[in-house]
């Protein structure tokens, strides 16, 4: 690691700037530490933590402990490095975790706000006086709106099992307690892809990756592992050992050349964005044309492939064999070269693919999650899955359903828990909509759940470890403007480790403390690792900084200040956060004997099982015996043809050039490549999940920032139109916003298409996004189906920036 004199830290940190920024800076221990103690590598204590921050992966760090103050981060190092009984490492953000503790905008006091919602000015108040607000904010909302108008956003800054904060935690608790809260479905990660492949196969699980050690052939579309699942005890490490211990063919297609190609990829094909359903309806061309699709496999466990297994009340010309061949109503037959002027494609390519695919057998066949993250995603997730069954390649040993590989199993306490009076949903992704115009919204028109109409719009958002309230929400010039309508959303409350885009439009902001600075069970999140458990014990490492306070102790006073003791102590039940720990370790583990008691554990740090013998197979039972095991489908078959997306198709609103097919058709859609704005903005543009941030996680951290640039990256043919070279600032600009860029010229990148990271933060000055913030430029129309976040669709023109 380089040294880091102080001044030039506080240089590279001066992200935000402004009067709290200024006054919050900490002092910083240096590097290179002055401390005799270190000289002689003696430490006070050393203490096993987990990141929790959501890359998804969750590594074990080990925390170096002098005079109250972190030294140094290392990773796991307790066990040899065999690969299967190999050391959980983390990665260089997961070592890095000091600078978030540290960081001068780090949050130490409560904040309310003193000027005009989301101008950034702050003052500091004290505890009780941001609790006595927000409880009496509460009651106000509550008793003139109701509940239903309390929301707690998706967020997915941390999660263990009691600082979870996305789907359960303390707040989550509280406000169940309190009278309820507004849910949400849908996650910003699998929208697409969780509902799409719901109505194929029933669930959107995959095989365990370790399954490619039995594949003759591996085909990824979108799939990025090993950057994001960067673990030593993850998915992309794991890909790469079973790579390298079966010297399978892989093929990779993407419209970029990802980390996970590098050192381990036989072929390349990249793709124009949004067009794989294209791509597999011409695989299918060649398949049905040369008589190599299993016809027997999907006759056997497949509705409507060809007409034989058409549902009763489909239209005669409905199956997929019709749509591929022509017969379907759009009479156009699918050729490789049709798709080839949709994909890029070129169509020997797809002819060469197509056979490929139906005679290697067994394919281990995946899709990442950047292919459903677009305005017709739920036509990609499906139309992939179908290549699955189309060549016969699901539930044996080296196969895949298409979907996104997933975990074997996982070492897991019981969490908080929590009950919700409200069960009315929205989809996560549409929560500006529910604030500006919830009493609207109906579940034929937004896919509200659990009720016809939402009764109320929001009006108090409670974000806890969460950047969506800008900067991860699509089309942020659009957000802040309702944010900053203080007539429409009437309080919001942010908690936080650091200052953030988001919590710039808070009312009062509630400094949380850091995984390190508290005790929880850290855990993987699903498809993150593979066959291998293992758990985390978070020791607390440091006393949380300045005022800092955990979720579960801040939800302890304002469960006093909403409801007296008789709240408080029905919140707590008489525990605190370690006694909870226990009862929760308690609940799954007490009588199992395999396992350590809670005290063992929390000596130990981390526990690793041994492998699981047999890494999963996706549908094994189901395709052993179909009539046994039905999928959780309609008819408990893989439905090619859906009868409830054919009902849906009929019976939804849909927005201006959405569509419902109850096949997974191409179907074009808004800001994909053939919009007619291309003509306008004539280069696709996405933000993918970056090894250098966690969305927008450890942007704060001023030498990760460094060494991991926020650049564009764009094809030598679109640069040279444009007179750009690498290192040259661009604007990046379309109907919704500009920002500023750094170039990179590369062929890593398709013609037509560009992409930079996402997550890095929004900041405007004069009309432009100077941060670089991909959502500056995405759109909050939520996809058809599913009305989730078609983040990777935008359409922009970009040209050089003469300051
Ligand atoms: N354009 C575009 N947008 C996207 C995506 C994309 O691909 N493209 N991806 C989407 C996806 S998949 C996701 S999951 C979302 C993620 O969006 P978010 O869930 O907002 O994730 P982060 O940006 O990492 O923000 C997490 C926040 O939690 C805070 N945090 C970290 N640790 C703690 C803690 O201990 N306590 C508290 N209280 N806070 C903490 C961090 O400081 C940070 O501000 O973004 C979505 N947005
Ligand atoms: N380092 C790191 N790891 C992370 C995260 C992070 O921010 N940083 N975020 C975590 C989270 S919450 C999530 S949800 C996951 C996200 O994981 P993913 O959603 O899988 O990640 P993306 O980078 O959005 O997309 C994966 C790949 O899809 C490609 N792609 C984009 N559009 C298309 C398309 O239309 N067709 C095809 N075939 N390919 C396409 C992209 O080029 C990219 O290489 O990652 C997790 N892991
Ligand atoms: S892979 Fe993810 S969880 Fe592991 S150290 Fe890196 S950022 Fe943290
Ligand atoms: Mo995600």
């Amino acid at each position: 690691m380089h040294k880091v004199s102080r001044r030039q830290f506080l240089r590279w940190s001066g992200v935000l700037g402004g009067s709290v920024a200024a006054t919050s800076i900490l002092p910083i221990p240096t590097l290179a530490s002055k401390n005799e103690k270190v000289k002689k590598l003696e430490y006070d204590s050393v203490k096993w933590a987990g990141c929790t921050i959501n890359c998804g992966s969750k590594c074990p760090v080990r925390v170096f402990v002098n005079d109250g103050k972190i030294d140094h981060i290392e990773t796991d190092n307790t066990q040899g490095d065999e690969f299967g009984s190999h050391q959980v490492r983390a990665c260089l953000r997961g070592r890095s975790n000091r600078f978030r503790v540290y960081n001068p905008n780090r949050l130490r006091y409560p904040l309310k706000r003193v000027g005009k919602r989301g101008e950034g000015k702050f003052v500091r108040i004290s505890w009780d006086e941001a609790l006595d607000t927000i409880a009496s904010k509460l009651k106000e909302v509550k008793a003139k709106y109701g509940n239903e108008a309390i929301l707690i956003p998706y967020a997915t800054g941390t999660t263990g099992a009691i600082m979870n904060r996305c789907t359960k935690g303390p707040f989550m608790r509280l406000m169940g307690m309190f009278g309820g809260y507004i849910n949400y479905h849908n996650s910003y990660s699998t929208g697409q892809i969780s509902n799409a492949l719901k109505y194929f196969y029933g669930t959107h699980r995959g095989s365990d990756i370790m399954q490619i050690q039995n594949a003759k052939l591996v085909v990824m579309f979108g799939n990025n592992p090993v950057e994001t699942r960067m673990s030593g005890g993850g998915t992309g490490y794991a890909y790469k050992n079973v790579l390298e211990e079966n010297r399978v063919k892989i093929i990779h297609i993407d419209p970029r050349y990802s980390d996970s190609l590098v050192g381990s990829c036989d072929q390349w094909i990249p793709i124009e964005p949004g067009t794989d359903a294209a791509l597999v309806a011409a695989l299918a061309y060649v398949m049905i044309s040369e008589d190599l699709h299993d016809k027997e496999f999907l006759d056997k466990y497949c509705v409507g492939f060809s007409s034989d297994t058409l549902p009763e009340n489909a239209p005669a010309n409905g199956s997929y064999e019709d749509y591929v061949m022509g017969r379907g109503d759009d009479k156009t037959e699918k050729t490789p070269q049709w798709a080839e002027r949709i994909t890029k494609i070129p169509a020997e390519t797809i002819i060469k693919l197509a056979r490929e695919m139906a005679t290697t057998k067994p394919c281990f066949i995946a899709q990442g999650w950047g292919a459903q993250r677009h305005s017709n995603g739920e036509q990609s997730a499906r139309a992939i899955a179908t290549l699955s069954v189309m060549t016969g390649n699901l539930g044996l040993p080296g196969t895949n359903c298409g979907g996104r590989e997933h975990t074997t199993g996982w070492i897991e306490p019981a969490h908080l828990p929590f009950k919700n009076p409200i069960k009315d949903s929205i989809p996560c992704f549409l929560w500006t909509d529910a604030v500006v115009r919830g009493k609207e919204m109906r579940d034929i028109t937004d896919g509200i759940r659990n009720t016809k109409q939402l009764k109320q719009n929001i009006k108090f958002i409670l974000n806890t470890g969460g950047n969506c309230l800008i900067n991860q929400h699509s089309d942020t010039n659009k957000t802040a403007k309702i944010l900053e309508d203080e007539s429409l959303c009437e309080f919001i409350v942010d908690i936080n480790v650091t200052r953030t885009s988001s919590n710039k439009f808070a009312d009062i902001i509630l400094p949380d403390a850091t995984p390190l600075e508290q005790e929880d069970f850290v855990r993987s999140s699903a498809g993150y690792s593979n066959d291998r458990p293992y758990i985390i014990y978070s020791q607390k490492a440091i006393e949380p900084l300045g005022e800092c306070m955990t979720n579960y102790d801040m939800c302890t006073k304002l469960a006093e200040k909403l409801g007296g003791e008789e709240l408080k102590d029905r919140f707590t039940e008489g525990r605190t956060q370690v006694q909870w720990l226990e009862h929760l370790w308690n609940i799954k583990f007490e009588n199992n004997p395999s396992m350590p008691t809670f005290e063992q554990m929390k000596k130990m740090g981390i526990l690793k099982l041994p492998r699981y013998k047999k890494p999963f197979i996706i549908h094994e039972e189901f395709v052993n015996d179909p009539v046994k095991n039905p999928l959780k489908t309609p008819t408990g078959k893989v439905e090619i043809y859906s009868t409830e997306l054919d009902k849906m198709s009929k019976t939804w609103i849909l927005k201006e050039g959405q569509k419902i097919t109850p096949l997974p058709e191409f179907v074009e859609s808004k800001y994909g490549p053939l919009d007619p704005l291309r003509k306008k903005y004539p280069l696709q543009i996405f933000g993918y999940h970056y090894k250098g941030r966690t969305h927008s996680s450890f942007w704060e951290s001023a030498p990760i920032r460094e060494i991991n640039p926020n650049e564009l990256w764009i094809n030598p043919l679109d640069a040279k139109k444009r007179e750009l070279e690498t290192g040259d600032k661009a604007f990046v600009y379309n109907n919704h916003g500009r920002i500023i860029l750094t170039v990179k010229v590369t062929p890593k990148i398709m013609p037509g298409v560009t992409a930079c990271p996402q997550g890095g933060w929004y900041k405007k000055e004069n009309g432009i996004d100077v941060g670089g913030c991909i959502n500056t430029l995405t759109d909050q129309e939520g996809t058809a189906i599913s009305k989730a976040n078609p983040q990777h669709s935008a359409l922009v023109e970009i040209e050089k920036y003469r300051a």
